[in-house]
Formats: C-alpha cells, structure tokens, sequence
C-alpha cells in the first residue's frame, strides 16, 4: 500500500469510525448473552449460566464499535434496566417465541414502553 493510500484510509477511518452503545433486556433465558456471544465471536454455547446483573462487552465490525450492554433478566435485576437504557443508541428487547412465559415477555415489554 502507498503512502496516499495509506493518508486517505486514515482520514477516512477519522470520519467514519462510529461509536454507539446498545442495550440488551428481556426476561431470563430469551437468550441475551447467547445473542452476544454469538455476534461477538460466532459461538454458541449451550451450558450458559445466568447474568447476574450485568456484562459489558465491546464489539468491533470495520469502523463501528458498539458497547453491548446486557443485563440480567431475572426479577431481581429488572429495576436495572432502566439505569442502563438510559442515553445508548438502541434497546433490544429479547423475548424466546416458544417459551411459556411468553405472554408474561409481552406484559413487561408493554409495561416498559408505558414507563419509558
Ligand atoms: N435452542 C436454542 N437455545 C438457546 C438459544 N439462545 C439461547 N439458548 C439457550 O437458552 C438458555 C439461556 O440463554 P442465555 O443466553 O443465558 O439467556 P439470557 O437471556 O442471557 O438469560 P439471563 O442472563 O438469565 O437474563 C441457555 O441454555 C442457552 O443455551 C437459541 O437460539 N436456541
Ligand atoms: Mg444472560
């Protein structure tokens, strides 16, 4: 690569790197940290254990980084959701389709959309 190529990616790389922090809630077992997991480094893993309270992570993909926020879907941790919905650039509600609780997902969904 030549020098100018070299300047000009570098000055591309100053305006169009992106930062954004994203969200993640929903009740246990939708599969937040799975989902994470798996856009972070591809995997799946089926032994998971629950969050408690929170993990961060920090994913790179070409010149956007997203800080995924991902929270703990347990009753007890669910008063934290709002603390960290507060200011990123998106919330992604995880809910699992064919799980019994699924109406239960949707009354809370709809209980966060009254309060936010
Ligand atoms: N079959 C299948 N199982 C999944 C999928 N995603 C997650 N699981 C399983 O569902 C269980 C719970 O997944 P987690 O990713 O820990 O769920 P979570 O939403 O982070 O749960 P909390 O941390 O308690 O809020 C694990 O046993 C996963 O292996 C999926 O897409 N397909
Ligand atoms: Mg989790």
């Amino acid at each position: 690569m030549g020098f100018w190529e070299f300047f000009l990616n570098w000055l591309r790389s100053l305006f169009f790197k992106q930062e954004m922090e994203l969200s993640l809630v929903g009740l246990q077992n939708a599969g937040k940290t799975s989902l994470v997991n798996s856009i972070a480094t591809g995997g799946f893993s089926e032994d998971m254990i629950p969050t408690v309270g929170f993990n961060m992570r920090k994913v790179t993909k070409g010149n956007v980084t997203i800080k995924l926020w991902d929270i703990g879907g347990q009753p007890r941790f669910r008063s934290m959701w709002e603390r960290y919905c507060r200011a990123v650039s998106a919330i992604v509600y995880a809910f699992h389709p064919r799980s019994p609780a699924v109406m239960l997902s949707c009354v809370v969904l709809h209980t966060c959309l009254l309060f936010c």
